[in-house]
C-alpha cells in the first residue's frame, strides 16, 4: 500500500513528466524533427494519470489518436517511446507505429489508434479475456467526446454491461471534436448519462484535478476488479493547443473557439498547476522543484537515445506487421 503523500507524488510526476514530454515534442515537431502527424495532450494530463497511476502491467489500457499521455501514464519507458515518435528501430514498435499506433503489451499498453472510437471494441475484447482467464485484471479504454456517437462506443458498453466485463470506459471530454464544440454533435450535455442506457454506473468528474479522476477511477477500477462490471466516467477537461500541430498555423487562432477561452483555460485550470498545489505545505518546494529537473533530464536522454538510434533498415519495412499486400 503507498501512502497519500506517495501517490499524491507519483500522480504529480506522472502529470509534469507528460507535460514536459509533450512540450518537447511539440517543438521537436515544430522544428520538423519528428515524422508524421501528433496530437498534444497538453492540458489534459490529469486524465492520464489520474486514471493510469496505481494501475497494474496485467491490467489494460487502449488508447486514441492523443495517446502520449496513456503511454506514459502506463509506464512506457520515455527513451523508446521517444524512438518510437522518432520512427527508430528501438522504439516500442520498432518504429512502426509512430504517435499514433504505439503498443506496449508488456505494459498493458494496448495501443493508440487512429480510429475514432476504434480503441473500444478492442478494450472489451480485452476486459473478456482477462474475464475469462480468471484473477482481477481489469481494462481501461479511452476515447474523446467525438467517440460518444460511434457505433463501436454502443456496440461494446452494451456487451460490457450485459457480460459484466471488468472495464472502466473513460470519456476525455476536452469540448471539441476537431472544430466543432461537442454540443454541436451530440443532444446531451453530461455525457455519463449515455451510462444509463446501457445499465452501468456512470459519473462527470473534473478533469482538470487529478485528486478528482483518481477518485472516481479508482472507484470504478475497485468495482471492476471485485467483478461488478463496466462504468463509465466523463472527465471534463480541455486542450490547451490545436487539435493537431500545427492547426494554429493552418486555421489560425480563435477560429472556432476564443483566444480568450483559451487564455482563461490556461491560466485557471491548468492541470499542473492544480496538481501542485495539492503538494503546498506536503511536501516541500525544493523536493518538487528537484523532481522537476529530473524529470526534463529524463526527457532529454530520451530525445539524445532516440537521435542516436537507427531507422529500421529498408529490407526490414514488412517485419513485424501483420498483413503485407
Ligand atoms: C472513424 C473516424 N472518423 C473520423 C476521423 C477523423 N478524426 C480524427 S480525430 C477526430 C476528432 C476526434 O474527436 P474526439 O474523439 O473528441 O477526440 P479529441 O480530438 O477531442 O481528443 C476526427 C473526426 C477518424 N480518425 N476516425
Amino acid at each position: 500500500m503507498v501512502n497519500e503523500t506517495e501517490r499524491l507524488l507519483e500522480l504529480y510526476r506522472t502529470a509534469l513528466t507528460i507535460r514536459l514530454f509533450e512540450e518537447e515534442v511539440m517543438s521537436l515537431f515544430g522544428r520538423g524533427r519528428l515524422p508524421g502527424f501528433t496530437h498534444s495532450y497538453i492540458g489534459m494530463e490529469a486524465v492520464a494519470s489520474g486514471v493510469c497511476v496505481g494501475l497494474r502491467d496485467s491490467d489494460g489500457v487502449t488508447s486514441t489518436h492523443r495517446g502520449h499521455g496513456h503511454a506514459i501514464a502506463k509506464g512506457l519507458d520515455l527513451d523508446r517511446l521517444m524512438a518510437e515518435l522518432y520512427g527508430r528501430s528501438t522504439g516500442v514498435c520498432k518504429g512502426r507505429g509512430g504517435s499514433m499506433h504505439f503498443a506496449d503489451v508488456e505494459r498493458g499498453m494496448l495501443g493508440g489508434n487512429g480510429i475514432v472510437a476504434g480503441g473500444l471494441p478492442l478494450a472489451t475484447g480485452a476486459a473478456l479475456a482477462r474475464k475469462l482467464d480468471g484473477g482481477d485484471s481489469i481494462v481501461i479504454g479511452f476515447l474523446g467526446e467525438g467517440g460518444v456517437n460511434q457505433g463501436t462506443f454502443h456496440e461494446s458498453l452494451n456487451l460490457a454491461a450485459i457480460w459484466s466485463l471488468p472495464i472502466v470506459y473513460v470519456i476525455e471530454n476536452n469540448f471539441y471534436t476537431e472544430y466543432s464544440h461537442y454540443r454541436a454533435l451530440t443532444g446531451i450535455d453530461r455525457l455519463s448519462d449515455r451510462a444509463a442506457a446501457y445499465g452501468m454506473p456512470g459519473v462527470s468528474v473534473d478533469g482538470q484535478d487529478v485528486l478528482v479522476v483518481h477518485a472516481a477511477a479508482n472507484e470504478a477500477v475497485e468495482r471492476a476488479r471485485r467483478g461488478e462490471g463496466p462504468t463509465l466516467i466523463e472527465a471534463r477537461t480541455y486542450r490547451f493547443r490545436g487539435h493537431h500541430e500545427g492547426e494554429e498555423q493552418v486555421l489560425g487562432t480563435g477560429v472556432y473557439r476564443s483566444v480568450d477561452e483559451i487564455q482563461a483555460a490556461r491560466q485557471e485550470r491548468d492541470p499542473i498547476v492544480l496538481a501542485r498545489a495539492h503538494l503546498a505545505g506536503v511536501v516541500p518546494d525544493e523536493r518538487v522543484d528537484e523532481i522537476e529537473r529530473e524529470i526534463a533530464a529524463a526527457i532529454q536522454a530520451a530525445v539524445e537515445f532516440a537521435e542516436a538510434s537507427p531507422l529500421p533498415e529498408p529490407h526490414e519495412a514488412t517485419d513485424f506487421v501483420y498483413t503485407t499486400s
